[in-house]
């Protein structure tokens, strides 16, 4: 009697262990995909003149399930706000957004005169060609936070975009 008890909870014991295990397993590999969540493409951030200590990123973020953007870091400025811009009776206004939602397969393209990552006290000036690490910290509808990494590239703004460049400066220079 012993030990068919013995092996009944053996058994039982084993099977809840498979049972972990496979959660674990789940766990482990929805973590994994959680990291390819979101895209995050052509990220740039916006060359500094002499003096300056500000800029802005841009990217186009897409993402297969709808999450939400809570957090952004760099590693040249002190803080990283997430920005929108428009344009409001003939005056450009910037705001500042707690987070950005992202409807899952839709692009959201920050770009200059709109949606833009707003570094504040850069650590050093930022030249053509340098790398910008950001860390994105996003939402998912779970209410789980997740972290993606991206490089960005230094560039010098197109003339095009002198007149979004002006605003900004203006509106962040009080
Ligand atoms: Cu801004």
């Amino acid at each position: 009697m012993t030990g068919i008890k013995m092996t009944m909870t053996q058994r039982y014991t084993h099977r809840l262990s498979r049972y972990s295990l496979a959660l674990l397993l789940t766990i482990a590999s929805s973590i994994t995909q959680a990291q390819q969540l979101v895209s995050l493409d052509n990220p740039w951030v916006r060359a500094t003149n002499a003096g300056q200590n500000i800029s802005a990123g841009y990217m186009t973020m897409t993402s297969t399930h709808d999450v939400t953007l809570v957090k952004v870091e760099s590693d040249v400025s002190d803080s990283v706000e997430i920005h929108s811009m428009k344009m409001e009776n003939n005056v450009m206004k910037m705001r500042m957004l707690d987070s950005l939602p992202l409807n899952a397969g839709k692009p959201y393209k920050l770009e200059p005169g709109g949606y833009h990552l707003m570094m504040f006290n850069l650590k050093r000036p930022l030249i053509d060609a340098q790398v910008v690490n950001f860390e994105m910290t996003f939402k998912n509808n779970k209410g789980i936070e997740f972290k993606q990494k991206v490089k960005a590239t230094v560039k010098s703004p197109d003339n095009s975009n002198q007149n979004n460049y002006g605003d900004h400066e203006h509106h962040h220079s009080h």
